[in-house]
């Protein structure tokens, strides 16, 4: 069904009159556009659209979250004289004033503005891009310590509950709704074989031997727009899963992605493997921002918090597969089993580097 994009963005206060839309990056939630618009004796200029994964999001809760997250943040940039149009997301609103638009298939749009001359990443960069981008997401923790978290919608309950992760990926092992199970064998006894990671960070957190932290959970190197000159972050965006959570889930999916040295999809499994150095410049960056609030459990369980996130990361692709392809978007019928076995590589290799990454984070 072809997507009337001008009837769409009609909706929507923008500059210009509509020239073309094109299908824009690499994320694997929402419908994500470049919408294009010209304008008199001016550049033509862009916006972001996105049709709202409502599968997975009440969109009147997560527009209302990101609003109130975005404003907030906002305000702490200009303190610090940064530039608010370019440092967080800026949500244009509707013609009505509302953050979102519902057309007639109950599909809900919003629009953001387009943050140019940045560029995103979809595995290991340098050591440089690394640092900075761990120190963007440190400092992005700090930005929000202050956060009210009571505020906030958790608005996907249990996100990264591991525990219930492994307990819904034996649910799709023992319906196999797909008859998939078979040609998942090897994965899947790789995943139960580790069930033991399962507890360690929400035991804690139960325990509040870990502090809840406003976190953005879903830290991926792709989810931060980085300027290719200089190779500093300009704008975390994805700001979708902004809720409690801890800050290991932040530190621990950042690198499960950004220390890849092979794109999270690539099927020849001799290319994946966990970049120490690129870990290195990560954590350095990340402690010299929240080093010095992070309590002492948070600090030691930092390196196998690696683990533990491409080890739920895994399992959720691999339950996935198994239910058909539900949630994560895929190009082809084995997509998720192949990004499971990708990540189910990568956690062999950090298993066998898990001592050098704890001295690495003792370093700084
Ligand atoms: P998803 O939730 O599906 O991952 P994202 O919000 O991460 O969607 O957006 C997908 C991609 O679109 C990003 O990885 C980035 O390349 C690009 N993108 C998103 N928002 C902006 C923006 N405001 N300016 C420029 N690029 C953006
Ligand atoms: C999804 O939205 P995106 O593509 O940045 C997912 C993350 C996964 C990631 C795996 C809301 O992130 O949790 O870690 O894919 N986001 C959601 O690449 O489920
Ligand atoms: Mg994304």
């Amino acid at each position: 069904m072809s997507i009337d994009i001008l009837g769409i963005v009609n909706n929507f206060k923008l500059e210009g009159d509509f020239i073309y839309s094109e299908v824009y990056g690499c994320g694997h939630i929402n419908d994500t556009y470049a919408v294009y618009f010209k304008r008199d004796n001016e550049a033509p200029i862009r916006y972001i659209l996105q049709r709202i994964n409502t599968q997975i999001f009440d969109a009147k809760e997560l527009m209302e979250n990101i609003c109130l997250v975005t404003d907030y943040l906002k305000d702490k940039i200009k303190e610090e004289g940064g530039d608010p149009a370019r440092n967080t997301l800026t949500i244009i609103p509707t013609v009505d004033g509302n953050l979102y638009y519902e057309d007639s298939e109950h599909g809900c749009w919003r629009i953001y503005k387009f943050i140019e001359d940045t560029i995103t990443y979809q595995s290991a960069a340098d050591e440089t891009v690394s640092r900075n981008v761990g120190a963007a997401f440190g400092h992005f923790q700090k930005q929000l310590a202050d956060f009210d978290a009571k505020k906030l919608y958790e608005i996907i309950p249990n996100f990264h509950n591991t525990r219930m992760r492994f307990d819904a990926l034996k649910k799709a092992i023992d319906s196999d709704a797909k008859g998939r199970a078979e040609s998942a064998k090897d994965a899947i006894s790789f995943a139960l074989e580790r069930e033991k990671y399962c507890d360690v960070v929400t035991d804690k957190l139960g325990t509040k031997e870990i502090p809840f932290r406003v976190t953005h959970n879903d830290t991926k190197l792709n989810n931060i727009l980085i300027d290719p000159d200089t190779g500093k972050s300009v704008c975390i965006i994805d700001l979708d899963t902004v809720m409690p959570g801890s800050v290991l889930y932040d530190f621990g999916d950042s690198n499960r992605f950004g220390s890849n040295t092979a794109l999270e999809d690539e099927t020849d499994l001799s290319k994946v493997s966990f970049d120490l150095k690129i870990f290195k410049a990560f954590t350095e960056g990340f402690l010299s921002e929240v080093g010095d609030i992070l309590t002492d459990t948070e600090k030691e369980l930092l390196a196998f918090s690696c683990i533990l996130m491409t080890y739920e990361c895994g399992i959720r692709f691999l339950a996935d597969y198994l239910e058909g392809d539900v949630y994560f978007k895929t190009s082809h019928d084995t997509h998720n089993l192949e990004r499971a076995r990708n990540q189910f590589k990568l956690i062999e290799d950090m298993e066998s580097k898990l001592g050098k990454m704890r001295e690495i984070v003792n370093l700084y």
